[in-house]
């Protein structure tokens, strides 16, 4: 049968029969798109679109953005508050006085018993600011345990402390707008088009405006990669070596910057005896890149105008992770490329508010980059908040990466878990079980109630999501952008903020403590906090973030007052000499010896495992699994497999494999794509009981990261490809 052009129908687009369009940004990534949820007559969402005007989608969605209406009543929403005494009894469902009575009493109980930092508080880059900053309070300042923090230990925290360490302070300081002033740019471990997806279409705009080089760093040939116009798929966990080659090769030939060096930074002479052991011929033995691309790139980026660097998992998830990015720091720095068009390192985040609660959560501090190991900022804290400051503990706690083992040694006995489900995102599935069945008391707080997690808690609060709530956000480029209510929480849930206002008046009886109710008057505190700080948001209110579509941090009162805000805010920090956050305002340039010490391919486990992400799911799937829009696109697990490797093996494509680590294995489908290489297994981590039963999950020394990205395995192809089958679909029920 023929079919001729003129006979195709034309594509119908559904009438939603949209009566009303809400404001809010999107809840999935950290790229901060501004979105239109659509409301029909009966006020149910039906739709979402991209808002024209805002600065950084113009009107695009990606997959997951334009589906994010079907969330709300989506299956496995929690409706009611349940508790149960043990979590082998089934779930009674009670009301909301009696599950906040019963998570009070017992975080009391077992901080009486066995001491205040016995309960641990584990948080997320997935609430609203104002949540964050109210988690933060109630916890600091009257829980009073000092092991909270958030799954951002799992995703941004190489990238904090790498930020940290060269410049004193966290805060990346480049923006979107930098692609098109840019002469060159290096993504480091980063596959924008699928993870990022509007940032890859700025900065391809960019690209085919400009037409500046492109180098990917990836062991993987990503969508990324092959947009590449130089992809370097370097041996997994050596990205340190390649920075110190490539400085290696800019020193050597006088490429640096010596005027900002001298100007802006410490510490060239002890960089400079450390990169002169890594001379390319030396380095491509380890980081698998020759030696003539190795010059290539340094002498691209050096000689370039203005160079850029964005980074994300390849390089924060791993055993160097804070030392990839204090490499990435150095070559910046050494070229003069820091705050100026064009010319910056720029971490790609990841969560939609993983900056929010950097900034605002007391996760690792107090509020607006203030640390608890400074005094000053203890009294300041205290004072604000109407509390002792003797009551604040003198240093951070525990990572959210070292709480498990507390817990398995029985230090800690509680845990409160908020937005984040550690049985499907943790390394080594089989020790965080073990930890979770050892809890005294486990509540789990959650906009659905089918979380793997949910199956060891003794109380689950249904919370709200996303546009159920209100609040703001801020996006990878500091822009902040609001979140307004676009219908109610789901059944009976409540939104993240009522739940930690409602728990802060039973630790707070004699009302000491204000906790102001409502979104807006929360970000007016904050406000006033942050004046005179790096993240000065005290300009900004609610308002003018939704009519501005977003506004960038740094945005100061005192500019508004003076009529010399930019009317977008600060869209890059760090612009002037001389204004780094280290006391003596310079810039630290450190030296990066290579420790080579993740567990590596051997004759037993012969395979990298590399895990990471797909465009159309969105980490543990509570949210896109039940999406059929998105899932349809892998319901299944599967691990990528090189096809010589899988020849060799007997494997075709399609059939069952088992993976084996030393921790454990999980059965999957093969399939065969030279995406990796042959030596190479990428397993996508969104399936549960797949990637993180395998991982082992190394810890970065600074930041506590895991390396999720190199471990070993080997294949083993199943004879009954029926009985497999079978396991692999009894594997994802519980
Ligand atoms: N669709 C979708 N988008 C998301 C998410 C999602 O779940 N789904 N999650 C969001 C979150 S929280 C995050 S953190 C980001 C993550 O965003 P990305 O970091 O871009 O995504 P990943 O797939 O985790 O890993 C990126 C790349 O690191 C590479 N890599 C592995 N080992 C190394 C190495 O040793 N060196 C280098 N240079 N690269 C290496 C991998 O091959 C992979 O291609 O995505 C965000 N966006
Ligand atoms: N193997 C491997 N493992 C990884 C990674 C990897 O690359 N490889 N990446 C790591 C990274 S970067 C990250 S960020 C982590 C993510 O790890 P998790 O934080 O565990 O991932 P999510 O599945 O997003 O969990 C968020 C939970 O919050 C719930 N939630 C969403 N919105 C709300 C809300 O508004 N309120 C409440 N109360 N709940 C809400 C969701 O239903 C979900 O259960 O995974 C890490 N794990
Ligand atoms: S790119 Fe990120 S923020 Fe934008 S629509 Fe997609 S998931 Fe949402
Ligand atoms: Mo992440």
């Amino acid at each position: 049968m023929l079919f001729g052009r003129g006979k195709k129908n034309p594509i119908k687009i559904a009438d939603k029969k949209v009566s009303e369009w809400k404001y809010a940004t999107c809840g999935y990534c950290s790229t901060g798109c501004s979105i239109e949820v659509g409301l029909n007559e009966a006020g149910k969402p039906v739709a979402s679109r991209g808002v024209g005007g805002a600065d950084v989608n113009r009107g695009k969605l990606c997959l997951k953005g334009i589906f994010e209406h079907e969330l709300f009543d989506s299956a496995g929403r929690g409706t009611e508050p349940m508790m149960r005494d043990n979590f082998h009894d089934e779930w009674k469902t009670t009301d909301w006085d009696t599950a906040l009575d019963k998570v009070h009493d017992e975080i009391r109980r077992v901080q009486e018993k066995y001491g205040r930092d016995s309960v641990a508080i584990i948080s997320t880059g997935q609430m609203l600011t104002e949540e964050f900053y109210t988690l933060g309070k109630l916890t600091r300042g009257l829980i009073g345990t000092n092991n909270y923090d958030g799954n951002t230990t799992l995703c941004m925290s190489s990238a904090v402390s790498g930020y940290k360490r060269s410049f004193g302070s966290d805060g990346p300081p480049g923006c979107y707008e930098d692609f098109e002033h840019t002469d060159c740019l290096i993504a480091w471990g980063s596959n924008l088009p699928e993870q990022h997806p509007i940032i890859y279409w700025r900065m391809k705009e960019a690209q085919e405006a400009r037409g500046f080089p492109l180098i990917v760093i990836d062991p993987r040939v990503t969508m990324l990669a092959q947009n590449a116009d130089m992809h370097l798929a370097i041996t997994p966990g050596t990205d340190v070596v390649l920075q110190n080659a490539m400085m290696h090769v800019i020193l050597k030939e006088g490429l640096e910057d010596r005027r900002y060096i001298d100007a802006n930074t410490n510490g060239i002479e002890e960089l400079e005896a450390e990169v002169k052991n890594y001379d390319p011929t030396t380095a491509a033995k380890i980081c698998g890149i020759d030696e003539d691309t190795i010059q290539n790139v340094a002498r691209l980026f050096a000689k370039a105008g203005a160079a850029m660097q964005i980074w994300t998992m390849g390089i924060n998830q791993s055993t160097h992770g804070s030392d990839g990015v204090v490499g990435i720091n150095n070559l910046a720095l050494i070229t003069g490329n820091i705050g100026k068009p064009g010319g910056t390192s720029l971490s790609i985040t990841g969560q939609c508010n993983a900056m929010g609660t950097r900034e605002w959560s007391s996760c690792s501090g107090l509020p607006g980059f203030r640390y608890l190991e400074v005094p000053e900022h203890r009294e300041e804290m205290a004072k604000f908040w109407n509390i002792d400051p003797e009551f604040f503990p003198k240093k951070r706690g525990l990572y959210q990466t070292d709480i498990y083992p507390a817990i398995e040694t029985g230090q800690i006995k509680g845990l409160w878990l908020i937005a984040t489900n550690p049985m499907s995102s943790l390394p080594n599935t089989a020790r965080i079980r073990k930890s979770m069945e050892k809890l005294e008391f486990c509540v789990v707080q959650d906009c659905y109630q089918d979380t793997e997690s949910a199956q060891y808690a003794h109380v689950y609060l249904p919370a709200g999501t996303w546009a159920e709530k209100e609040g703001v956000m801020t996006n990878t480029e500091r822009r902040i952008n609001v979140v307004k209510p676009v219908t109610k929480p789901h059944g009976n849930s409540k939104p993240d903020l009522w739940i930690f206002n409602r728990m802060a008046e039973r630790f707070n009886k004699e009302g000491k403590v204000n906790f102001p109710e409502k979104a807006p008057d929360i970000f007016l505190e904050m406000a006033e906090l942050s004046k005179g700080r790096l993240a000065d948001i005290s300009g900004m209110t609610h308002e003018l973030l939704e009519k501005n579509r977003g506004v960038q941090w740094p945005y100061t009162e005192e500019q508004v007052k003076k009529g010399e805000a930019p009317p977008k805010g600060g869209k890059r920090i760090y612009t002037e000499d001389g204004t780094f956050s280290h006391p003596d305002g310079k810039a630290k340039l450190i030296p990066l010896p290579f420790i080579d010490n993740n567990e590596v391919p051997d004759d037993k486990f012969p395979f990298w495992l590399n895990t990471g992400r797909l465009i159309e799911h969105w980490h543990g799937r509570t949210k896109t699994g039940k999406l059929g829009n998105n899932n349809k696109y892998s319901p299944i697990p599967f691990a990528e497999i090189n096809p010589d490797a899988a020849k060799e093996l007997g494997i075709m494509a399609g059939d069952y494999v088992r993976l084996v680590s030393r921790r454990s294995d999980a059965i999957l489908m093969a399939q065969l794509t030279q995406r990796v290489p042959k030596n190479m297994i990428f397993v996508p981590f969104h399936f549960y009981d797949c990637a993180n039963r395998l991982t082992l999950g190394l810890l970065d020394p600074h930041s506590r990261q895991p390396a999720y990205k190199q471990s070993a395995v080997r294949i083993e192809r199943i004879k009954d490809q029926k009985a497999a089958a079978k396991l692999s679909m009894e594997m994802r029920e519980f």
